[in-house]
């Protein structure tokens, strides 16, 4: 069997943020489905997942960059009383013109169970599907997305889960979102490995 031996983990304290590609968004759709139906099995709260999209894979690692940059604005304004930011103020935003950012009504500080968590993200998801052409644009691109997700986690020290697939045909893409007969939605695997990252990394703090 492909893929790491099952370990259980309570995703019920953490806060996830999925950035996707719209690029191929017929298959990048039950690919987002798969992750969060995971983390919502492993007790990630509805309002504890912040999604976002950007364009193409290209955009990934800035999108996951801002979005962890609001969630780090988000926590300490919230913490002090100040008005609260969104991911999408920030994706939709200028990174040099903070202050000029549309402040959104300011989120419960509360801890409990149906309050949504003012906290930075525990885990980031960045999803896209990357299908390969006739010309060097998927290698470029591939290359530069894995490299940038990478210096994005390990900068920010936030687990970055690498949901893009770097397929050479759309059946393929197809096949590892779970919509042809015999696949499998990756996904969930995503969704999977972003809860055990996010608890790993309190238990590593
Ligand atoms: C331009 C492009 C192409 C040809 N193919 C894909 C793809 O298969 N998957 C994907 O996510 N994005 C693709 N893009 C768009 C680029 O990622 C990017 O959005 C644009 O080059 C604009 O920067």
């Amino acid at each position: 069997m492909k893929g790491p031996a099952p370990e259980h983990h309570d995703g019920s304290g953490l806060r996830i943020g999925i950035v996707h590609a719209r690029w191929n968004h017929e298959i990048i759709d039950p690919l987002l489905e798969g992750t969060k139906a995971k983390l919502l099995a492993c007790g990630v709260k509805e309002s504890n997942i912040v999604v976002e999209s950007v364009p193409g894979s290209w955009e990934l690692p800035t999108g996951v960059q801002r979005m962890f940059a609001a969630s780090q604005i988000q926590s300490s304004t919230s913490s002090s009383g100040g008005p609260s930011l969104s991911a999408g103020d920030l994706l939709g935003g200028s990174t040099s013109d903070l202050a000029s950012l549309t402040t959104t009504a300011a989120a419960p500080t509360s801890s409990s169970s149906s309050a949504p968590s003012t906290a930075a993200f525990d885990a980031l998801v960045a999803i896209g599907v990357l299908i390969k052409g006739e010309t060097m644009h998927f290698e470029y691109i591939a290359d530069s997305v894995s490299h940038g997700l990478m210096r994005v986690q390990l900068d920010t020290g936030v687990p970055v889960v690498f949901g893009v697939l770097t397929v050479l045909t759309e059946d393929q893409a197809k096949s590892r979102a779970g919509v042809l007969e015999g696949g499998h939605n990756h996904g969930e695997d995503w969704g999977l490995a972003a809860v055990e990252m996010g608890v790993k990394r309190k238990l590593w703090a």
